[in-house]
């Protein structure tokens, strides 16, 4: 697992808010359930690209159609496409992008570890944004590392930390969140916003 904290300067940041401001506008955030129980999560998503990731009663899976609008996901944007090549791959690109919007104070994300993919040997890239996370990961359950990720880190699963366990223990919001200095209604105010950009098809 590599770090990158602090990566992004504050105009691709804003860059990237406004190409996600148009994804949700075509694609609005929904709220996946849990498999089996139908509990749902305490965060939203929406997702990019040709396949999106989804959770409900049935399972997790990869999906070509938005549950709601029932239309294909929006393209990736080419603001993302670059920094997955500038620190994944020249080669493949990226056919899902995850948008999970957390709302201050209440959204977290359990611990779970990410093998719905085809081919777990290629990489996941995330991007935080806006307020903090409280972020835990590890290679087992019971002996976690914490670290805070802070508005315009990035963060490279690959090799080994690919199936790491991790999650978000909680939300801190910040002083000044870029995501509220852009000012789209579609995002609700001290919240985070992280991106994670995958291969699912081989
Ligand atoms: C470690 N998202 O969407 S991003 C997820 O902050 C997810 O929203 C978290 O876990 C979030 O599945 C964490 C960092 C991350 C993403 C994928 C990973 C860490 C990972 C895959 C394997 C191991
Ligand atoms: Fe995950």
């Amino acid at each position: 697992m590599i770090f990158l904290l602090n990566s992004l300067d504050k105009n691709s940041q804003i860059k990237i808010i406004k190409d996600l401001s148009k994804i949700i506008y075509k694609s609005p955030f929904f709220t996946p359930t849990l498999p089996r129980f139908n509990k749902p999560f305490k965060i939203k998503i929406s997702n990019a690209g040709k396949w999106g990731w989804i959770s409900n009663i049935q399972g997790y899976q990869y999906v070509e159609k938005h549950p709601e609008t029932k239309k294909n996901w929006p393209e990736i944007p080419s603001s993302l496409l670059y920094l997955w090549q500038k620190h994944c791959c020249k080669i493949k690109m990226p056919d899902s992008c995850l948008i999970n919007l957390y709302s201050f104070p209440n959204s977290s994300l359990g611990l779970h570890q990410d093998n719905n993919e085809k081919d777990l040997t290629n990489p996941v890239l995330s991007i935080s944004l806006g307020s903090n996370a409280i972020f835990r990961y590890g290679k087992n359950k019971t002996n976690l590392n914490e670290i805070c990720l802070k508005t315009g880190s990035i963060c490279i699963l690959k090799d080994s930390s690919r199936l790491y366990y991790h999650g978000v223990k909680k939300i801190q919001k910040v002083k000044e969140n870029i995501i509220d200095e852009c000012d789209f209604d579609c995002f609700p105010k001290n919240c985070r916003i992280n991106i994670t950009l995958r291969k699912f098809e081989g």
